[in-house]
């Protein structure tokens, strides 16, 4: 497994807190860009949030920790797509993730577009019984196909939902028809953006969540799930979208209350001069690994 250099890994962590060998928690970056519809640029997602994240602190204040010197974290090389399919893009991604979870570590998969994170939600639902797939995201991503490719970031979802209908969605706000009856008829536990400020699920939605998710949580973050006034950089921006603190506060009370057994963040699509998205995405990267390792 090649390291990724110290002025480019994430958090720019000394050689000792970010070996491949001694570090519990590794960053894979996956570049993958094949089927995107509008903005383009998830290609750059991975190393937008890399060098934004010299900027995060070591230390979080919320909890009282620096978990990257107590865990180590290794970034690897990424990943190139060039000569690969689709098809192929995905089925590299996910034996490179097995591999991964072999060697017993905690994997983040950077992306990327959307699509991808079938790579690792699948090498995931093999080795962790007992498992959710929480997806943060503005669209259901349930189409069966979208533009000719089943492998469409548009139907990352319908791919997962032939692996396991344990799907947790939060934030989403546009979709088409045959996902809405999908929804319904597969009874995927949708937590509709607006409904969540309409209190439809009342006063404390994130308990509703938290009370779908099985003992293990698998977390696919697609950061369109943000609302685009303080994350617009990614490729198929949504209004009326979540906001940072409520949804720290749910990924806090599920790392409480389950295990988070690994994540992947996609579709940032970095923005030349406008770092403030690159900024939120690599942050969210650090909260999503305290809370994973609460009570590690
Ligand atoms: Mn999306």
């Amino acid at each position: 497994m090649k390291e990724l250099g110290i002025s480019k890994n994430f958090l720019a962590i000394e050689k000792q807190y970010s070996e491949y060998k001694s570090s519990e928690i590794v960053v894979l970056s996956a570049p993958f860009e094949k089927t995107v519809s509008y903005g383009h640029g998830t290609k750059n997602g991975p190393k937008g949030i890399l060098e934004a994240s010299h900027y995060v602190e070591f230390y979080d204040e919320e909890l009282d920790r620096e978990l990257a010197f107590e865990k180590g974290i290794c970034s690897l090389t990424p990943i190139d797509f060039k000569n690969m399919s689709a098809k192929k893009s995905i089925s590299f991604v996910y034996d490179k993730v097995i591999k991964l979870l072999d060697d017993g570590k905690f994997v983040v998969t950077l992306g990327g577009e959307h699509s991808l994170s079938l790579a690792p939600v699948k090498a995931h639902l093999e080795k962790f019984e007992n498992l959710s797939i929480l997806q943060f995201d503005a669209h259901s991503d349930l189409r069966q196909s979208y533009e000719g490719s089943i492998y469409s970031h548009a139907s990352v979802m319908a791919r997962v939902a032939e692996l396991t209908k344990d799907i947790v969605q939060v934030g989403i706000r546009a979709q088409c028809i045959e996902e809405s009856k999908f929804i319904k008829e597969n009874n995927i536990k949708t937590f509709y953006a607006r409904n969540i400020r309409l209190n439809k699920y009342g006063k404390n939605w994130e308990k509703e969540v938290l009370n779908s998710l099985k003992e293990n949580v698998y977390i696919s973050f697609d950061v369109d799930a943000f609302d685009p006034s303080f994350l617009p950089s990614t490729g198929t921006p949504e209004p009326g979208g979540l906001f940072w603190d409520e949804t720290m506060n749910l990924l806090r009370m599920i790392g409480e209350s389950r295990k988070i057994v690994g994540f992947d963040v996609v579709e940032l699509a970095p923005v030349k001069n406008s770092h403030s998205s690159d900024f939120t995405a690599a942050k969210l990267v650090y909260k999503l690994l305290n809370y994973a390792f609460l009570k590690r």
